[in-house]
């Protein structure tokens, strides 16, 4: 099993090798968090900047995020961690606009892995809907994610319906993805922000006072 055939196979948008490299990976011990952080995101973040050098297109992209999607399911159930009581209830989605949602997939994986339970609401959610998620479900935390830089303003937008509906103080809201970071959080109001899954749940259990 050679873990470098990991990368390369998202990076080149492979699925059934991606798949079956991380399987094996799995069967030999390796730390999910491995997996994921050193071949998973790294492969992604290479095909961006392509992406962005113009050496790479829209349907590589695609594939690419096929390819760690399916590799991603089967480390999902191994993310779900040791706690089995719920520490606080987590909506999760992509703004208005947006369709990415490897990011916030794996945020929401995270979370369950560490007690939260979590309502992925999906991607291009309008801030109506947010707002009538986290009534619905009666959430502690709202997640919201945007990986463009002409949606993340719908980040604000969310916040300020939420204060419309009159319920800002009984939610924590916290941001992330790309272009989003700590001052852009603190400028709209949200209470916390994370670049990464894996702190994103560390800021999560320190905004639940646990
Ligand atoms: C995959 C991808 C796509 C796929 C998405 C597939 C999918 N199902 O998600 C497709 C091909 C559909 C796509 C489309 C587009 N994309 Co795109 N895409 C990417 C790419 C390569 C990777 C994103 C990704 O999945 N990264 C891996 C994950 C794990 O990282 P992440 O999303 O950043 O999430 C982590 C953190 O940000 C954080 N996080 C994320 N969300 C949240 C939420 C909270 C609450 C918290 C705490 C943390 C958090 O934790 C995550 C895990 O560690 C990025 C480049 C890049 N390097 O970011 C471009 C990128 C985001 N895309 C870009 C563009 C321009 C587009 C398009 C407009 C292209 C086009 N011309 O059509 C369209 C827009 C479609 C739309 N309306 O949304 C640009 C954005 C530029 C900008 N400044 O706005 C980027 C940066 C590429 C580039 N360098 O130019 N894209």
């Amino acid at each position: 099993m050679e873990l470098n055939q990991l990368y390369e196979s998202i990076l080149a948008g492979k699925l059934e090798p991606a798949v079956e490299v991380t399987r094996e990976a799995i069967d030999a011990g390796v730390a999910p968090q491995t997996i994921i952080n050193d071949y998973m995101i790294k492969a992604m973040g290479e095909i961006g900047q392509r992406f962005q050098d113009g050496k790479a297109f829209v349907p590589q992209l695609l594939m690419s995020a096929r390819a760690m999607k399916g590799a991603l399911e089967l480390l999902k159930p191994l993310l779900q961690g040791e706690a089995s009581v719920t520490i606080g209830k987590v909506v999760i989605g992509t703004v208005k606009g947006d369709l990415h949602d490897i990011g916030k997939n794996l945020v929401a994986a995270m979370f369950e892995g560490c007690g939260f339970e979590v309502v992925n609401i999906g991607i291009d959610v309008s801030a109506e809907k947010f707002v009538e998620a986290v009534k619905e479900h009666n959430a502690d935390i709202l997640c919201i994610s945007a990986l463009l830089t002409t949606t993340m303003g719908e980040m604000e937008i969310v916040i300020d319906a939420l204060k419309q509906a009159g319920i800002r103080e009984q939610v924590k809201v916290m941001v992330g993805g790309a272009p989003v970071n700590q001052t852009f959080a603190t400028q709209i109001g949200a209470d916390g922000y994370s670049d990464n899954a894996n702190s994103a749940v560390a800021v999560a259990k320190e905004l639940m006072g646990v």
